[in-house]
């Protein structure tokens, strides 16, 4: 008797990380369940890996509850035993200075890494502790949770949610075999910068150019390990950095 392949529910899967997890994921022969707000990127993606796994797309954004109830309570039969969510939606909006920061930009993203991320999880938690042993909910903090930088402002804080977040889940999921990872990356080639500096090629360009920052792949293999470590063994947090990225130390007004 055939069995189903395990389905990973990747968030954000239209790009960057998200994207690399589903093609990393379809590697290993996992069904698929893929969602983000972008339709055309979401059927591009489909028809890449549909001859691989089944895939099954949803467009969703994470931010709007009921839509988020929906896309869980319809999902197709064979993609119903989510073993694996990879909560990764996610971004930044601007760099400049908390007191130049536009407070509707702060709420995008408050709404989206925050609110997103708790709706989709608690929609998935029935389903995650049903399958129980060798589930996985994969979040996708940021360095910035951890080592504040000026700019990071309500991006960071809202990372540090999600870490925190990560380990509270894991005393509340004790006993139900269902593992928590935060995954913690640093600098990152993808579409962030573009989508913090609202579309400025000059901006990505400028960060990435003539280093060799984490690429999609690099996350999305990470995410892999730790969803399918043997299933007794939990990753509480894997921060991730490039060889080129450190700290700068402390500064000091001395105006
Ligand atoms: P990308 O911009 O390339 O990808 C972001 C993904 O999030 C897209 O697929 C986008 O899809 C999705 N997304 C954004 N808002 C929503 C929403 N409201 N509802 C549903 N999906 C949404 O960036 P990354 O791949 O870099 O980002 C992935 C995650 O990694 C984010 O959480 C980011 O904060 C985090 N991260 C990024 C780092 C980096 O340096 N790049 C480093 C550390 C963490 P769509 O627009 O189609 O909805
Ligand atoms: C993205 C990494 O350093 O731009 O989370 O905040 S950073």
């Amino acid at each position: 008797m055939s069995q189903n392949p395990p389905v990973a529910f990747i968030t954000g899967a239209t790009s960057g990380f998200g994207r690399a997890c589903a093609h990393r994921f379809a590697e290993a022969g996992w069904a698929l369940v893929l969602t983000g707000r972008r339709q055309d990127r979401l059927e591009t993606i489909k028809r890449q890996l549909e001859n691989q796994v089944p895939v099954h797309i949803a467009t969703l954004d994470v931010r709007e509850r009921d839509s988020v109830a929906n896309v869980v309570e319809e999902l197709p039969a064979a993609f119903k035993a989510v073993k694996v969510l990879v909560n990764n939606a996610g971004l930044a909006m601007g760099a400049g200075p908390a007191q130049e920061a536009d407070l509707d930009d702060w709420q995008t993203v408050i709404d989206t890494n925050i609110t997103g991320l708790v709706n989709v999880t608690r929609m998935l938690l029935p389903t995650l502790i049903d399958v129980g042993r060798g589930a996985a909910i994969i979040n996708i903090s940021s360095t910035a949770a951890l080592w504040p930088y000026p700019g990071s402002h309500v991006y960071g804080a809202s990372k540090a949610f999600v870490n925190q977040f990560s380990y509270n889940l894991r005393c509340d999921l004790k006993g139900t075999g269902v593992r928590v990872t935060d995954i913690a990356p640093g600098m990152s080639e993808t579409e962030f910068t573009l989508v913090r500096m609202k579309g400025d090629q000059n901006a990505h360009d400028k960060l990435y150019g003539g280093v060799e920052p984490i690429q999609p792949e690099d996350v999305a293999e990470q995410v892999f390990l730790a969803a399918t470590l043997p299933p007794h063994l939990n990753i509480n947090r894997l921060e991730l950095m490039p060889v080129c990225q450190s700290w700068g130390g402390l500064t000091v007004n001395r105006d």
